[in-house]
């Protein structure tokens, strides 16, 4: 995986009546949840996210169809298809993200670290990358 992300398998519990998975904020998430977010209605050829996030740690968890993510950081990148609600994705400091191929009545859930904050966000490419490139320098000494 990506340096600064990675998949989480939910528990799972399931009996004739069907399934329910629990999850809780500093034990299936390793933060406390302070927001949470939908992302739905989205047709299936538009792209969204193109940015990143300076101090906000994330867990997506597609609820219902499928969605793919791209992650990247200027080094090397990786995409995930979320279809299962039993799993998320976590994505931490610094990945730049796009969400693409939202299938039709696809829910992404998003739980996050922070409280929405503008200012966080590092929304063109150009000042991610020259954020990224010294931050992940510094990280993988
Ligand atoms: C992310 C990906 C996965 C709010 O007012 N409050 C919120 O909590 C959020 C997340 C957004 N907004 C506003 C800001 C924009 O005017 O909603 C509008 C759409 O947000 P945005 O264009 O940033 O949406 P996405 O889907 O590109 O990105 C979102 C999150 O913003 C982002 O943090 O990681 O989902």
């Amino acid at each position: 995986m990506l340096i600064n992300t990675g998949i989480i398998e939910f528990k799972k519990m399931d009996n004739e009546y069907g399934r329910l998975t629990p999850v809780e904020a500093l034990k299936d998430i390793p933060f406390e949840i302070k927001r949470v977010y939908y992302i739905t209605n989205v047709p299936y050829n538009v792209t969204r996210g193109f940015h990143s996030h300076r101090n906000l740690e994330q867990v997506l968890v597609c609820l219902n169809g499928s969605v793919k993510i791209r992650v990247k950081t200027p080094f090397e990148e990786d995409i995930v298809e979320l279809r299962d609600p039993a799993k998320g994705l976590y994505i931490g400091n610094m990945i730049w993200r796009e969400m693409f191929e939202f299938s039709e009545h696809s829910v992404l859930l998003v739980l996050a670290s922070e409280y929405y904050n503008e200012d966080d966000y590092l929304r063109t490419y150009d000042e991610y990358h020259k954020e990224a490139v010294e931050y992940f320098k510094v990280s993988q000494k």
